[in-house]
């Protein structure tokens, strides 16, 4: 690779979706690939996107918005803005100090951070960076290793670091069809922070192989009960598509849900999240927290989900483009522009809190070709 470009100028980016350009400009192509791509023909990546945008909002006027406040709570705990960062593995390939960057720019923000397994840099290493920062939650998540014992040490460790939920993502039991990985040849990194022998059993494959390479894909229900054994943090689990695994879920004594397909990185053709939502929110039915992630990159997009039922969304690639357009700064910049797009998009829709969005507040949705009610 050439020099690395000077920081791009983060002024130039005014919304989420400006930072992929100034990212791009600073990354090689397989690793801006990486991040970008789903699987298969990347449809449920597109979908994700497209059915959010055709919610429509339905304001109240005359309502005194002086003062309008973001902020909530993720499991009881205080963050700025009901969305917090989504766990992204290997953020090496956007910055230099990958999630220590990150967890700063969340934490100084009073935003949640949530780190992956397949961090960059080690869990203690990023509590520390956050902790420096400001304060805001954080949460582990967690890929299980077939060799168990391994990840019983990383949710041991997670607990003693401050981490204050495990994130168990469900939707990786094999790795997704990647083929934007495959075309490049993207060589799996040698960065595990939180490992010091490296936990891949497959070290000749693309990066999603593998890591599909040593999870556990015998992981079921019966082992919800086995994580809980490991430590008294609550439990989300991340990658739930119906009502009847919400159930399932809520049966097993999580405290909450993050509807998810992965940004369409596992199973192509999941539906949007934003149209299982509901499915889901109906199944919980407040007995845990249900979160969203996929294709959020709007204020209004928060809005939207907090309307159908969420508590709080995740935002994935934006963020890690903004750690590659500008490191630290870069992201700060990206929660910055979120925080004042959820905030001014409240205050139009007539909303002072969070928790005032209700169902009323969405429009009738348009059809996929922009017409009817759906
Ligand atoms: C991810 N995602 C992910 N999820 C997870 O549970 N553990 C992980 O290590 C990763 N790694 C990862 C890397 C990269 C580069 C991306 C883009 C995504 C999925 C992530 O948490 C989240 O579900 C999606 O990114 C949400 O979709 P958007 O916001 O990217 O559209
Ligand atoms: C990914 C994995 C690491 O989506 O979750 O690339």
């Amino acid at each position: 690779m050439s020099e690395p470009s000077p920081p791009s100028d983060l002024a130039q980016a005014r919304r989420l979706d400006d930072f992929e350009s100034l990212a791009r400009a600073r990354m090689g192509r397989p690793e801006h690939d990486y991040i970008a791509g789903g699987a298969d023909d990347e449809l449920t990546m597109a979908d994700n996107r497209a059915a959010l945008r055709r919610w429509r909002l339905r304001p109240r006027v005359l309502v005194d918005v002086k003062t309008v406040d973001a902020s909530t709570s993720f499991l009881g705990q205080p963050v700025s803005l009901p969305a917090g960062i989504a766990p992204m593995a290997f953020q090496h390939f956007a910055d230099a100090d990958a999630e220590l960057a990150t967890a700063r720019a969340a934490a100084a923000a009073g935003v949640l951070f949530c780190l992956s397994t397949m961090s960059s840099r080690a869990l203690e290493e990023v509590a520390e960076a956050a902790d420096e920062a400001g304060s805001a939650p954080r949460w582990f998540q967690l890929y299980v290793h077939r060799d168990r014992r391994r990840s019983e040490e990383l949710v041991r460790r997670a607990a003693a670091a401050g981490y204050s939920a495990i994130v168990l993502t469900v939707d990786f039991p094999v790795a997704g069809n990647r083929e934007r990985d495959l075309r490049n040849g993207l060589p799996y990194p040698q960065a595990f922070g939180n490992f010091e022998v490296s936990p891949a059993e497959v070290t000749d494959g693309v990066l999603a192989a593998v890591i599909g390479g040593f999870t556990d894909a015998t992981l079921s229900w019966d082992d919800i009960d086995w994580l809980r054994g490991l430590s008294d943090l609550p439990i989300v689990i991340k990658g739930i598509l119906s009502g009847e695994d919400a159930e399932q879920a809520v049966e097993r004594g999580v405290a909450g849900i993050v509807v998810s397909n992965h940004g369409g990185r596992q199973l192509d053709r999941l539906p949007a999240t934003i149209d299982v939502l509901p499915e889901v929110v109906q199944a919980v039915d407040g007995r845990a927290e249900v979160y969203l992630d996929s294709g959020i990159s709007r204020g209004t997009d928060v809005l939207v989900a907090l309307a159908l039922g969420a508590r709080g969304v995740f935002v994935g690639r934006p963020i890690f483009f903004a750690l590659g357009a500008g490191g630290e700064q870069g992201v700060s910049r990206a929660l910055d522009l979120l925080g004042a797009e959820v905030r001014r998009d409240m205050a139009l829709l007539g909303v002072t809190d969070p928790a005032q969005l209700v169902r009323e507040h969405l429009w009738r949705r348009q059809g996929p070709d922009g017409s009817g009610p759906g």
